[in-house]
């Protein structure tokens, strides 16, 4: 601690301490303009300037550090009127009206507090732009701190804002285009947030809040924390929160994306379909249908001829509460939920070979990482404030691998980019694997203590030397070469992979040989390393953990070893069949075997690969229960009853993040019309199935509770704890402070692990004559999934559709330009898709991303799933591409 003396009065803070913050903290009020504390000092407005003994002229306490014993002075005459002379200097081009319109802003308080009037002589020549869907700009309210230029630099890496000019002709303006989005604006909002004048404004919000409240966003798996204005009961802003996952950032789909909850064709009230047509009817029809009909195939056809899906986008309590009625009141294991379809390989493959199904490390390592290795991931588009802080560690020197057939924007920002061929990443991968081998670039002392199978593995790789597979893979063998030295010298080298590497039909040994690299590296165990999985939606990560999943039980507990704790805290029987997991369903229903199934929250028909064969499964059902906030297009096409959801600003819960932090969400408003939160409809249906036993909670947390005594890694996180700390999984007793790194010591399948043999088996989807073409699927920044909530909202502004990316030679040899719709066929089915041609993109390969319902790219994917557990192969489909008239 070091002493410190304001105004007469000591006071001790820790070494290091900024001194404003210091200031801030003693209670004194020092004003800024200039200062954010996201941001790096910059000292320039010099209004937090104070004198300190010793100096001779005011210091801008912002830039200064506190040393031991010094004495420093905040509000001296002369002080007052240095800053006053400061406002009116910035003033003097200030509007008038603006200050009366908006007296709250930070400006205009300072200028109201040191009785400083506007100059109101404006300047004409300010950048415009009425374009963006969000963002307001009004620059004659631009004061020059900079603090838009350096949050857009600084944090979220995009360098969009300049200072173009010089002394007083100088403006901030975009710097590379005429417009915020030509200029590469990704609508992230830090540049309005951090604004004290109101020269960035949020154009839609039209009146200030008058409540804020605490909860996390519930679109990705990143799980960024953020405060949600309303006025009168209906949602009108959402602001960062300072939390260890997102720091005071956000991007454009938490920050913006809320109008959904308001939509129109919202679904408040529950439905039954009769004679085709959908009927509205109350909550006891409702569930008295759905009981009475779920008994009759209970009792006809047994339990394992039902299936229910749990929700990535609904609370841990609503998938505990899911699983526990499909094996205690149903009496089925056939439980799971679309984590099937994304990272269950990587829980699969992280399980096998640590023995803990999740990511290895926390979001706080990427700031120790010396080196990235991204594989088959996205982030700036698909986890944007992960994206936004491993590109300012890049800039700030730690190296870049990325692996992805498509020159994505961390791609372009890397060392060493291999565009490997779709399907390609094993054998890449063993020879990386080789490389370290061969070029003696493991780490033999981490080998030697925690590393089993070393020399076969190394007898097996060297089959995949890059040399060899190079030319498969669609890359040169001295890149992968160089890639491998990349990530041995990281030191600690940090790995993040995603749906690149899992939606194949070798997605969990994908998985397991990323493993590998790590492994010989010694990237594992420690800060800054690790084999970190990017989950995908808010929950996807609780929904398998609470148990959404056929073969495991909350906590992923083998259901041999924990089914007699369940059975007792339960008291009931756990259903002895081994469960089906989705795709299991599927063909299970296509067989005619299973004939009912309960979506809660998961758009399948148009989510599933192969729609053709999603439908032939889910025709044939007797009874298909949606629970969603829309008439998705299972509910559209296949829907029997229609079960209204609350969404997560309208309930109380719990998500999971993707770095194992269990953080809240909170009730902002109130239920619409008849909707209901999943875990009471959940419930209700328990009810009306005559088994209210085990389903009586009254609220949220009471649920989460018995989570806790049935998941001993989850024990110690209580509400009361989430109130104040962000923790991170295992935590077994309410003193335990989280886990954010794990396998220190050992691992979790015991103190050694052993490397694994993967052998490169190619996918049956291959190229020919007929399908010349790659095409593979993901994600774009501004939508997300289904599709529902992004497209309800003006994000639909920011990107109208999804389009085919290809490549120019591409576009070139099929006479195809920007904006061409075309016919896309695969062998089992076809979709119409604008084209957009891309330097992204290599010849002979397509994407698209798959959000929009009516162009349903999902028509075109094919049946190959992964090995092991069934993961569709998205990522893979041969097509060609045929004119359309128009
Ligand atoms: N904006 C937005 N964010 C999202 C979502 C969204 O819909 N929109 N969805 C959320 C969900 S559910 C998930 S699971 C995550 C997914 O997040 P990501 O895992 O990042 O998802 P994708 O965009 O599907 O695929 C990632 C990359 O894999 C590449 N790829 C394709 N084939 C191969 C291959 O054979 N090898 C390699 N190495 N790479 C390949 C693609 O070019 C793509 O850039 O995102 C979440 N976040
Ligand atoms: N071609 C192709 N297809 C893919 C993929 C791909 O990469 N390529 N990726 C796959 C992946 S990884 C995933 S995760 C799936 C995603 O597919 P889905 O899980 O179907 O998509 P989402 O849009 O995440 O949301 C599902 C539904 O949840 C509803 N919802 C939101 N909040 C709540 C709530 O609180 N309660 C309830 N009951 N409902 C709610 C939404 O309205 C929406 O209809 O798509 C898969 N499909
Ligand atoms: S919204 Fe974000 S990306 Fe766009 S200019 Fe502002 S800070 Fe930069
Ligand atoms: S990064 Fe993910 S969690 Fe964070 S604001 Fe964006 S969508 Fe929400
Ligand atoms: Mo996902």
């Amino acid at each position: 601690m070091v002493q410190l003396t304001i105004n007469g009065v000591p006071h001790r803070f820790p070494a290091g301490t900024r001194l404003l913050d210091a200031l801030q903290a003693a209670g004194t009020d020092v004003p800024h303009l200039c200062h954010d504390e996201r941001l790096k000092p910059s000292g320039a407005c010099r209004m937090c300037v104070v004198e300190v003994d010793g100096e001779p002229r005011p210091v801008a306490s912002c830039t200064v550090q506190i040393q031991d014993g010094m004495t420093v002075f905040t509000h001296t005459p002369a002080l007052e009127a240095l800053r006053r002379t400061n406002l009116q200097l910035i003033a003097q081009h200030y509007p008038l009206q603006a200050v009366w319109a908006e007296p709250k802003r930070p400006f205009h308080q300072l200028l109201a507090k040191y009785g400083v009037s506007p100059g109101g002589e404006l300047y004409s020549d300010v950048f415009r732009d009425d374009s963006h869907p969000y963002i307001g700009v009004a620059m004659d309210r631009c004061i020059q701190c900079y603090r838009c230029v350096r949050i857009c630099e600084e944090v979220q890496g995009q360098f969009v804002w300049e200072a173009l000019g010089r002394s007083e002709n100088t403006r901030v303006a975009p710097g590379k285009g005429d417009t915020l989005l030509s200029g590469g604006c990704v609508s992230c909002g830090a540049c309005v947030d951090t604004c004290p004048t109101g020269a960035l404004f949020d154009k839609r919000v039209l009146a200030a809040p008058t409540s804020w409240t605490r909860t996390t966003c519930v679109y990705c798996g990143v799980g960024c924390q953020m405060e949600v204005g309303c006025v009168d009961r209906r949602l009108m802003a959402v602001r960062p929160v300072d939390s260890p996952v997102n720091r005071g950032h956000l991007c454009v789909k938490g920050r913006y994306a809320f109008d959904f909850n308001h939509a129109p064709d919202r679904i408040t009230t529950p439905m039954i379909r009769r004679d085709g047509q959908w009927q509205e009817v109350t909550w006891d029809e409702a569930l008295c249908f759905t009981a009475t009909r779920l008994q009759a195939i209970i009792d006809r056809y047994g339990p394992d001829a039902i299936g229910v899906l749990g929700s990535a986008r609904a609370t841990n309590e609503e998938n505990y509460l899911a699983q526990k009625l499909a094996r205690m009141v149903i009496g089925t294991n056939n439980v799971d939920c679309c984590a099937r379809v994304c990272h269950t390989p990587s829980a699969k493959a992280l399980k096998t070979m640590l023995g803990t199904g999740a990511a290895t490390n926390s979001f706080d390592d990427i700031e120790v990482a010396k080196a990235f290795l991204l594989c088959g991931v996205n982030p700036t588009e698909n986890h944007p404030i992960v994206g936004a802080r491993i590109k300012q560690r890049v800039l700030q020197g730690a190296k870049l691998v990325v692996v992805d057939p498509r020159r994505t924007e961390l791609a372009a920002l890397a060392d060493v980019h291999l565009a490997v061929r779709p399907g390609f990443n094993i054998p890449l991968f063993n020879a990386m694997a080789a490389t370290l081998i061969e070029e003696d670039l493991v780490d033999r002392s981490f080998l030697a203590e925690r590393v089993t199978e070393f020399d076969d593995f190394a007898v097996f790789v060297a089959d995949y030397a890059p040399e060899r597979v190079a030319d498969s893979c669609g890359v040169a063998a001295e890149a992968i070469r160089a890639a491998a030295r990349l990530y041995a010298a990281g030191q600690p080298s940090m790995c993040f992979h995603g749906l690149g590497v899992t939606e194949h039909m070798q997605g969990t040994e994908g998985v397991m040989a990323l493993i590998n690299l790590a492994l010989l590296t010694g990237n594992l165990g420690k800060a800054g390393a690790g084999i970190n999985p990017l989950r995908g939606q808010n929950n996807v990560q609780g929904a398998a953990q609470m148990g959404c999943d056929p073969v495991s039980l909350t906590g992923a507990q083998s259901i041999k070893e924990a089914g007699p704790h369940f059975e007792a805290v339960w008291g009931a029987r756990l259903p002895v069949n081994r469960g089906l997991d989705l795709l299991e369903m599927m063909d299970a229903a296509k067989a005619g075997q299973l004939k009912a199934i309960w979506a809660f929250g998961y758009d399948v028909y148009l989510s599933l690969a192969h729609a053709a064969d999603t439908a032939a499964a889910l025709s044939p059902l007797d009874l298909v229960i949606v629970q969603d906030l829309f008439l998705n297009q299972t509910a559209a096409a296949f829907g029997t009853v229609f079960l209204p959801a609350a969404s997560f600003f309208e309930k109380d819960g719990t998500f999971m993040n993707s770095d194992r932090r269990v953080q809240r969400i909170r009730t902002v408003l109130p239920l619409p019309g008849e909707a209901r939160p999943d875990w009471w409809i959940i419930q209700a249906v328990a009810g009306y199935l005559g088994k209210p036993q085990g389903f009586s909670f009254g609220e949220p947390e009471a649920i989460w509770d018995e989570i806790r005594q049935l998941w001993p890694a989850g024990a110690g996180l209580s509400y009361a704890r989430l109130e104040g700390e962000s923790l991170n999984w295992p935590c077994p007793d309410e003193s335990h402070p989280g886990t954010p790194i794990l396998h220190r010591d050992r691992f979790a399948v015991g103190k050694t692990a052993a490397l694994a043999r993967i052998a490169f088996i190619p996918t049956p989807e291959q190229v020919n004559d007929d399908y010349p073409l790659l095409l593979t699927t993901g994600r774009t920044l501004p939508h997300f999934n289904a599709g529902t909530m992004s497209y309800r909202t003006p994000n639909a502004e920011l990107r109208p559709t999804d389009t085919l990316d290809m490549a120019p030679s591409d576009a070139a040899a099929y006479g195809l330009a920007d904006g061409d719709t075309v016919r896309v066929r695969s062998r089992y089915g076809e979709a119409l898709l604008p084209v957009r041609v891309t330097e992204a993109m290599q010849a002979g390969q397509l994407f698209t991303s798959f959000h929009r319902p009516d162009l349903f790219v999902n028509r075109l994917t094919s049946s190959v799933r992964d090995r092991m557990v069934h993961a569709p192969e998205f990522k893979v489909t041969a097509v060609r591409l045929e004119k359309t008239g128009g």
